[in-house]
């Protein structure tokens, strides 16, 4: 893409310019009886070749084939698993594109009110099985693909996970995109297409986490379509001169960075709505700087266009704790720039006054890191749209929602002002205007826009601490903007991800913002998990089972997840219940397998398997397991052989990464995979106790993991897991869950029964108070917890490898224990009891895994996408119809 320089635009304020015209988004003319006229051409010709594809098992071979030739150049000798795959993501793109096309159209055509999701991350994971499925197109590709001498599951193995994400909160938004299109709703994804995903995660034999590079663009992606026609100018730094008392200022100078749009099609399942994801990517607009060549400076020649191409380089594999980055500052202005460019391009295809714009436009922000944007519509409000400050205030707050994923004070978002007024200085500007001048939390509506008191001093007069507690600034050397703080007064609505967790936003983060702008603006969405990855995909023999015995044909149940309660009564039914114990055992041999593949070791699959993934996190607590497990293998070195004989043998499965900064918590991983050496080799307790650390966690290894669960462990501190999603997924296949009363795992027990979780742990109203006894009052560990003192000794004495390792992760426990290990220990240890007691009787533990699996229909992600369109953004389906 060759930038051509207009002078004319040198110096000139620039709003993020439209380079090339974009066609899309246009409709064809209509005639005076407003028929829509044929463009141009043949207009049978056009129709006769306008046909949809063939999807006949022999049409499909033909399709692949002629990718093999054409996109590949291939031929049937020289073609490996890697080209198959290809060519057969291809040939599956061609449809997929087809009702892309269809989809934009009607919407282009309906111009309905959109939704767009604000997202720094979209964990996706492989896409080929998914779109097989949601297309309805597995079988036929499978029976396609062996006519050329090909297995669906080899080729499968041959996709890369678009790893655009830490955890979570990317991983929803992945689950949210799957459910708007499922749901025909018109919803747009817009991102970073990071050049490298989530580091690769490699395990030294010291156990240490090793980190490499996430290529996952070496081979050509597929599912993008390049769209070099939609292209935006973003600046950073320069300067801004306010031009009159209006508000209005001029910002010029500095650098200008090219975004160029990459579309992901995001299909629906069972619908032909094809939904788009666009990816920003960031090129030098200047490619090369002849000048500085030329005088030699040949680094200068190319700094800009490095330090351009830089900003979409790589994810911040950060999770939970903000570093403040210039780079990730740049990365959150670029996206959130150039997405609100094209979202008001669009809008302004509609020749609507830019009044009505929150009319026809709703923007989800994911979490604090599009928060930029708000400043951003402002300035382009009043600097290019000339609008008064009132009128612009009243289009932003109409228009922003904003979810907040976490209250952990480590996590929220502070940038300091210097750093903003250096990279962003126009935004800057409008951040201390609404601060201070213009309308610090004015009222909502415009026709109240006259009054200019800033309203938290009107309704909390002389309360200085509230002002100060409340204001967008934070004091401090460097001062800091809250960006918590400015997406709250910038949004139409806030919400959390859980009842608990929403609880918590209302009366700790955002408290003194629910007393100033009244409750009804906090609200909940409990999360969601897609039932087509999470179920069918994952686990297509259970899939199926479900099918046979609900006599429905799984895209009537996975589209309504809530049908899966009619499997309760099959509680009762003794072939059922086999069957479905059968499908575990084998989902549980099948991840034996990829650990005897990956890592050669040998897994018992006559054992409970016990498994904990997830970012490694001091507050997920992986560390109270870690030695829970020490626990029971201690205890079972001190039993007799007979006596070991009796217990339920157990095999615990760990996974996660952990942010490369983030000390405790790779020690804790090494704490693993050392204890885990030593236990697994043990010949006293092998047969009763394994324990393995599975490298490099990603969507894909879930997929493996989560069929395979007969417990899964959340067992976060109470009030630090805002909601979990990996929760509802062993839930939903199965899975019992062990765990606290935090996030999400509070409203699985209200579905399924009590009876059915095991819960353990103090709650969190108890929690600050025990964090204040251990300052003031501690109790020593050996008085408190003799069995956690003994465990922590034992690993200080060098069980599992020299302790003096692990010294400072035992000392977050001995000293503080910020995240109440030791005032949870025992009711933990008694937790796992009650689940071996409870495993011992396997005929109650298959009922339990039905009745689990039949009440998890709340936790679809349909369920919260429709919430957000009907109680938040008010959208409404558009079904694609010819
Ligand atoms: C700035 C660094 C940073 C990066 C990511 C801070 C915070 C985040 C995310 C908000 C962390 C995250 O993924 N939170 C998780 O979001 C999930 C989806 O809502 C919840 O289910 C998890 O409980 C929450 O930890």
């Amino acid at each position: 893409m060759t930038s051509t320089i207009d002078p004319k635009t040198i110096g000139r304020p620039t709003r993020p310019r439209r380079h090339v015209r974009s066609l899309t988004g246009f409709l064809p003319e209509k005639d005076a009886a407003g028929k829509e006229k044929w463009p141009r051409g043949d207009e049978k010709e056009w129709r006769s070749a306008l046909r949809g594809l063939d999807t006949d098992v022999g049409s499909i071979t033909k399709s692949v084939v002629h990718h093999v030739q054409t996109s590949l150049a291939r031929q049937p000798h020289n073609l490996d698993d890697l080209g198959a795959y290809q060519a057969a993501a291809l040939s599956v793109r061609d449809n997929l594109i087809l009702n892309w096309n269809e989809t934009q159209l009607q919407y282009t055509r309906k111009a309905p009110k959109r939704a767009y999701y604000l997202s720094l991350e979209f964990l996706m994971g492989r896409t080929l099985d998914n779109a097989l499925l949601n297309l309805g197109l597995k079988d036929e590709y499978k029976d396609g693909i062996k006519r050329l001498g090909f297995s669906i599951e080899d080729i499968l193995e041959q996709e890369r996970d678009a790893a655009l994400g830490n955890g979570g909160l990317g991983r929803l938004a992945a689950c949210y995109l799957d459910s708007s299109a499922s749901q025909e709703l018109p919803l747009w994804g817009y991102g970073l297409r990071y050049k490298y995903g989530i580091f690769q995660q490699l395990i030294s034999p010291e156990g240490n986490q090793l980190e490499a590079p996430d290529p996952w663009l070496e081979h050509q992606n597929p599912w993008e379509l390049p769209r070099l026609d939609v292209v935006y100018d973003v600046r950073f730094y320069g300067q801004a001169e306010r031009l009159d008392g209006k508000g209005r200022a001029q910002w010029t100078g500095g650098q200008e960075v090219l975004a160029i749009a990459y579309d992901v099609m995001i299909p629906g399942y069972g619908t032909q709505t094809t939904n788009n994801l666009r990816l920003w990517e960031s090129r030098p607009k200047r490619g090369f700087d002849l000048n500085s060549f030329n005088a030699g400076n040949y680094e200068g020649a190319v700094e800009s266009s490095n330090s351009a191409e830089a900003i979409t380089s790589v994810l911040y594999p950060n999770d939970h704790t903000t570093f403040g980055k210039e780079l990730r500052l740049k990365q959150q202005y670029f996206w959130t720039a150039a997405s609100l460019a094209d979202i008001l391009r669009r809008f302004k295809n509609l020749d609507k006054p830019i009044t009505e714009f929150p009319e026809y436009a709703a923007i989800q922000l994911n979490d604090t890191h599009p928060t930029l944007a708000i400043p951003e519509l402002m300035r382009v409000l009043i600097d290019e749209e000339e609008l008064d400050w009132n009128t612009a205030w009243g289009i932003v707050t109409n228009t922003f929602f904003y979810t907040n994923h976490t209250v952990l004070p480590e996590a929220l978002e502070k940038w300091p002002v210097p750093l903003i007024e250096h990279v962003l200085p126009r935004h800057m500007q409008i951040i201390y205007d609404i601060v201070s001048l213009r309308s610090f939390f004015l009222t909502r509506t415009l026709s109240d826009a006259s009054s200019s008191r800033t309203s938290v001093e009107r309704k909390f007069p002389h309360d200085r601490e509230r002002l100060a507690r409340m204001s967008l600034i934070e004091e401090g050397q460097p001062k800091q903007v809250r960006m918590a703080h400015l997406a709250c007064i910038g949004s139409r609505k806030v919400n959390g991800v859980a009842e608990l967790h929403s609880d918590l936003v209302r009366t700790t983060i955002l408290k003194d913002f629910v007393e100033f702008e009244g409750i009804s603006k906090f609200g909940n969405v409990t999360n969601g998990i897609t039932p087509r990855r999470w179920l069918d995909q994952c686990n297509p023999e259970l899939s199926a089972l479900i099918s046979k015995t609900l006599k429905l044909d799984k895209t009537v149940w996975l589209k309504d997840l809530t049908k899966l309660e009619g499997l309760l009564p099959f509680t009762e039914d003794k072939a059922f219940c086999k069957e479905w114990a059968a499908i575990k055992q084998r989902n549980k041999e099948r991840l034996a397998h990829h650990v005897e593949l990956t890592l050669g070791l040998k897994v018992n699959t006559n054992a409970l398997f016990d498994v904990q993934i997830k970012r490694l996190h001091e507050y997920k607590r992986q560390t109270l397991n870690i030695l829970g497990v020490i626990h029971r293998y201690l205890t079972l070195k001190n039993m007799t052989p007979a006596k070991r004989k009796k217990v339920v043998n157990r095999v615990v499965f760990f996974a996660g990464k952990a942010a490369p900064a983030y000390y405790i918590a790779k020690l804790t991983i090494r704490l693993i995979v050392n204890v885990a050496r030593i236990i697994n080799a043990d010949p006293d307790t092998k047969d009763h106790l394994t324990l393995y650390f599975l490298p490099d966690y990603s969507v894909s290894l879930a997929e493996v993991l989560i069929p395979a669960s007969n417990i899964s462990q959340h067992i976060s501190t109470a009030g630090t897991e805002a909601s979990g999603t990996s929760n509802m997924k062993f839930c939903l296949n199965g899975g019992l869950l062990l765990g606290t009363v935090d996030g999400a795992n509070i409203e699985i027990a209200e579905e399924v029964g009590e009876s059915n979780v095991f819960f353990f742990g103090h709650l969190t109203p108890a929690v600050e108070d025990l964090r204040f006894q251990h300052l003031y009052h501690p109790v020593p560990l050996e008085q408190k917890c003799p069995a956690l003192a003994h465990v922590l000794n034992q690993v200080s004495a060098g069980l599992f490898g020299d302790g003096h390792v692990y010294e400072p992760l035992l000392n977050t426990v001995r000293q503080g224990d910020y995240y109440l290990l030791s005032d949870d220990f025992d009711s933990y240890i008694a937790a796992l009891g009650m689940v071996d007691e409870a495993y011992s009787d396997s005929e109650e533990w298959v009922k339990k895994s039905i009745r689990t699996t039949a009440k998890m229909g709340k936790f679809s992600s349909d369920r919260a996408i429709n919430e957000y369109a009907e109680s938040y953004w008010n959208i409404e389906k558009v079904p694609v119809t010819k």
